[in-house]
């Protein structure tokens, strides 16, 4: 093990690769860079790089390679699981991809969209917009987060009931390995069946395995028409039986499914001032509903209209708003989007993002929300997010008079414990959509068996035996 450099060393050869402009060391331009999107990991490290090209990324990590020197890669920070700041030892550099935000090319034939890892998820949805394409990964930080960190995390959001997480989006990608070599697989072919499909190494891996340098990705065509409505339903269970309802009338149109609880209804409310809500009174469990299709508005509207009244026949449905602009459509989605700064500004939110068969949704929903209340009667049920996938945020809140620190300390561990354990016993996963990070890295010697961890290891130290990239991140010890 060769020694590791010195500071001065270090900054010289990131210099000499990058620029000076492309190094920051001065503590109060690092700080951005070592602290986590919710503020609660407090990192350090010496030095951020700010490569421009694929190539000064694998010069960055051949040297560091050589001198043993750790690397974060970081996209646009806004991890909430810990995964995209180094830990307080002060030895890992950060590579920030920031600089890399070209879109290189959009092929409305094939429809693939090939771009730097850089560009920030708003950025490619734009472009796709302005080639009358779809790029529909939709989730609420696209003003900051990156295609590279969103490919790192395999990232979900609210259309994956139409268009799937990142991974069912992405075509090709090119890698910059721990010892700088490059892997470049960008060709944007629907059908490749050349042996390992080595791209899905990475997506998902969280910058544990390589630095994603660029992708290709997939474009959709553009709905001509777009049906949203918030509906009040009796409880999840009659969600779920309405979702099932709103497939079997509209086929493949429904591309959103958002369940939303009353308390989370409050604090989103409370948190905007200005909003009202979109129902009249008060409603124990909401859904938002989008449907998008190639056909007309009206017939389109039709459908929506058909779907609330089955659900109404049936009392599933006991109130709904139809959105009848596209400024209810932005105010409807603006409720549901902001939910997430809503608990962030509150504080005391613990955020169990888990999945269950959609099946046992309801009765998930129904044990764990007893259980949390059982220690902590007056704990806001802040339950919301993607239902369709059987994905739900669900994040006990502090109790209004509650100090957040103090809630937390008392609560955060056992209650996402016995959140993450109810939604085991389902065969449900702790993390359905944020990753692990180091978050939820030790819990995983609780839920993946011995031979998952293993393998999980084995794939590790493959591709980085030095343990370089991200150390700390994802991956438990398990020896
Ligand atoms: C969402 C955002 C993270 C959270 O709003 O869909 O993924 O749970 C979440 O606050
Ligand atoms: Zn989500």
């Amino acid at each position: 093990m060769t020694l590791p450099p010195n500071p001065e060393a270090l900054l010289q050869a990131m210099q000499a690769i990058v620029g000076p402009t492309g190094c920051l060391s001065a503590a109060a331009d690092t700080e951005p860079f070592v602290t986590d999107y919710r503020r609660i990991y407090h990192g350090k490290s010496p030095l951020v790089v700010l490569p421009a090209t694929t190539e000064q990324v694998s010069q960055v990590m051949a040297w560091c390679y050589a001198h043993d020197v750790p690397v974060v890669p970081q996209g646009g920070n806004t991890s909430l699981m810990g995964g995209a700041v180094p830990d307080d030892s002060g030895t890992a550099i950060v590579i920030s991809l920031k600089r890399m935000n070209r879109v290189l090319a959009i092929d409305t034939v094939n429809d693939t969209m090939t771009l730097e890892a850089g560009v920030t998820l708003s950025a490619a949805r734009a472009a796709a917009e302005d080639s009358r394409r779809l790029f529909p990964l939709r989730i609420g930080s696209e003003g900051s987060c990156q295609i590279g960190g969103n490919l790192s995390t395999n990232a979900g959001g609210t259309a994956v009931l139409r268009y799937g997480n990142m991974r069912d989006l992405v075509l090709g990608i090119e890698v910059v390995l721990p010892d700088g070599r490059i892997f470049s697989s960008l060709k944007g072919l629907r059908k490749d069946n050349t042996g390992y499909d080595l791209k899905h190494l990475f997506v998902g891996a969280e910058g544990t395995l390589g630095i994603i340098t660029g992708a290709v990705l997939k474009l959709m065509p553009q709905p001509r028409a777009t049906s949203v409505a918030f509906v009040a339903v009796q409880n999840p269970d009659a969600a779920v039986k309405l979702l099932g309802e709103a497939r079997a009338l509209s086929g493949q149109a429904v591309t959103a499914f958002e369940l939303i609880s009353a308390p989370a209804l409050d604090l989103v409310l409370g948190y905007l001032g200005d909003v009202p809500s979109p129902l009249e009174g008060r409603h124990d469990w909401m859904v938002l509903i989008e449907l998008t299709s190639g056909t007309d508005e009206e017939s389109l509207n039709a459908t929506l209209m058909q779907i609330l009244e089955a659900g109404l026949e049936q009392q599933w449905v006991v109130d709904a708003a139809v959105a009848s602009s596209l400024a209810d459509v932005q105010q409807f989605w603006r409720i549901r989007e902001e939910i997430s700064d809503a608990q962030t500004r509150t504080g005391g939110s613990i955020k169990c993002d888990v999945s269950v068969p959609l099946s046992r949704v309801a009765p998930f929903i129904e044990q764990a929300s007893a259980a949390v209340l059982a220690l902590e009667p007056a704990t806001r049920m802040v339950i919301y997010g993607h239902m369709g996938d059987g994905n739900v945020h669900f994040n006990p809140l502090r109790p209004a008079e509650r100090d957040a620190k103090d809630f937390l300390a008392q609560w955060y561990k056992p209650v996402s414990d016995l959140v993450d354990g109810l939604a085991h016993a389902e065969n449900g996963s702790i993390s359905a959509e944020h990753g692990i990070g180091v978050a939820k890295r030790d819990d995983l010697t609780k839920y993946k068996s011995a031979v998952e961890l293993e393998l999980m290891w084995q794939v590790k130290r493959a591709l980085d035996p030095k343990n370089l990239l991200n150390p700390g991140r994802v991956l438990p010890r398990i020896d």
